[in-house]
């Protein structure tokens, strides 16, 4: 399964507001108000109509999704998602993060987006330890592109080389059949 779906897969190691595709997936809180991090570049990037436009949502629990229109940003949707904070593991922090990716996965291809670029959710203020979010990022897309048609592009967009390494290693270490 993996090599057909990897070959949907890119990483690219630099800040997602630049990057061109048709959605771009925002790390962002519950309350989906402006913060820090990957979603304060996002609303700086897209300027102040995109907080009116989470106002008017009003709120996104963890490990659900949402999506506005992008304003300034190149991309067409901004898909806000709100990982979990890491407590240590048990407490449905992995299962959360899934679904958060599949949530945003299930957005794109409902709105038409066929390219699609996300951060390393959670793994900033959160706290999730950087290589077991990776599993769970590269497991749950490789997952969902198999069984999704619609979506032909999927960006792991990540800051810095040790990340892109992180990235690479766990897309080298083969999906699970
Ligand atoms: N482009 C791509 N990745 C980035 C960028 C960027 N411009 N800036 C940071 N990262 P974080 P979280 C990476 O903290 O852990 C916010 O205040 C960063 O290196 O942005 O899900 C929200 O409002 C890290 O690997 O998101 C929430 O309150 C990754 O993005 C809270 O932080 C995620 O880091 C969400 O925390």
């Amino acid at each position: 399964m993996s090599t057909d779906v990897d070959k949907r897969i890119e990483i690219h190691v630099g800040d997602i507001t630049a990057v061109v595709c048709d959605a771009i997936v925002n790390a962002a809180n519950a309350a989906l108000r402006p913060g820090g991090g990957v979603c304060g570049a996002i609303h700086r990037a897209a300027g102040p109509e995109l907080a009116e436009a989470c106002a008017e949502i009003g709120g996104c629990p963890t490990g659900e999704a949402r999506h506005t229109a992008a304003f300034r940003l190149p991309a067409r949707l901004v898909i806000h998602t709100v990982g979990p904070v890491w407590q240590g593991g048990d407490s449905h922090e992995h299962s959360l993060l899934a679904s958060c990716y599949r949530g945003s996965l299930k957005i794109a291809a409902e709105q038409g987006a066929r390219s699609i670029a996300f951060p390393a959710i959670s793994t900033g203020v959160y706290g999730f330890p950087l290589v077991a979010a990776t599993r769970v990022a590269v497991d749950s897309v490789r997952r969902i592109l198999a069984e999704e048609p619609r979506l032909e592009r999927v960006i792991f967009c990540v800051f810095g080389e040790e990340a892109r390494r992180v990235y690479e290693a766990e897309l080298d270490r083969g999906g699970p059949g």
